[in-house]
């Protein structure tokens, strides 16, 4: 069986974790999953939105703590996973100059949560979970956990939810800021979909300048930003899609973007 399946459809390319019986928990075959199916966004002009999701009644529980024998006398090195798998897929994922959608349909605990933290818009079904599961293994949070949280929910909320390991419901998720919102389980499916394909056939090039433009604030300085919105408008103002929305306005009609 497939631990990641992979499905391109009106530009939207979706990818669903899954190890269903493990709660989608990451192993290697799973990581390799993930990026083959970021080097097909990173390549494929086609792709024009990721939507996330995980199978089954979990989204992802974070490392497989199956996969590694315990037993074993020798010290095992964590940070070498880190390097290997999970570090550059989250850097893929920022670089990546497309929309990402994350549909949290369960519980996201570990890797898994902050794995879905690191998606550009994150909708959650009601019955969905957050936990910083580490503590309770005797671990620090990674996945950029802890680069994340605090920047969504602030210092204090990062610290308690990484220092207890409670689990945080979908709808405090939404109040905190922690994601965008979160809707009634049935709805999730059609609610994700609805909003990839709305990112699917908008201007790809801006929506990829504004996701820069975003996470780029959290290091500049007001001025540096203000040069940023410059250089991006000055880019992006000779793009086919600009004209498009523009005509389209005057015109009275739906723009018909082509991402170019
Ligand atoms: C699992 C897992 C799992 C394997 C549920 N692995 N099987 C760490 C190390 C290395 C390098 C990189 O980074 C990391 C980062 C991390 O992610 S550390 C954090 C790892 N994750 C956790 O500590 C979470 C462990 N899981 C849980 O606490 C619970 O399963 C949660 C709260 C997620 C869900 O609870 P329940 O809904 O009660 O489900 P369950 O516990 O009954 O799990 C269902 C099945 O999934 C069960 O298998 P079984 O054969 O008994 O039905 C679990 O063993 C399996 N499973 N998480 N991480």
């Amino acid at each position: 069986m497939d631990s990641v399946l992979v499905s391109l459809e009106a530009g939207v390319l979706r990818i669903t974790l899954n190890r269903p019986d493990k709660l989608n928990a990451f192993n290697v075959d799973l990581h390799k999953g993930l990026a083959d199916a970021m080097a097909r966004a990173e390549t494929e002009a086609a792709v024009r939105c990721l939507l996330v999701t995980g199978a089954g009644r979990g989204f992802c529980a974070g490392a497989d703590l199956t996969a590694r024998d315990m037993k074993s006398p020798a010290p095992l090195d964590l940070g070498a996973m880190l390097d290997a798998h999970y570090n550059p897929l989250v850097k893929r994922m920022r670089a990546l100059p497309k929309p990402i959608v994350c549909a949290v349909n369960g519980v996201a605990a570990g890797a898994g949560a902050n794995f879905a933290l690191a998606c550009d818009i994150v909708i959650a079904a009601r019955s969905a979970s957050f936990i910083q599961a580490f503590v309770k293994i005797g671990l620090v949070p990674d996945c950029g956990g802890s680069y994340f949280l605090p920047r969504l929910a602030g210092t204090q909320r990062a610290m308690a939810l990484a220092m207890t390991g409670d689990r945080l419901s979908a709808e405090d998720a939404e109040r905190w800021g922690i994601i965008w919102k979160c809707v009634d389980d049935a709805d999730l499916k059609a609610e994700s979909e609805k909003l990839a394909r709305q990112l699917a056939s908008g201007p790809t090039k801006s929506l990829g300048l504004i996701k820069q433009a975003i996470y780029d604030s959290a290091s500049n300085s007001l001025s540096a930003q203000l040069d940023l919105e410059r250089d991006f408008q000055r880019e992006i103002g000779k793009g086919e899609d600009y004209r498009e929305g523009v005509a389209a306005f005057l015109e009275k009609r739906k723009p018909e973007f082509t991402g170019r």
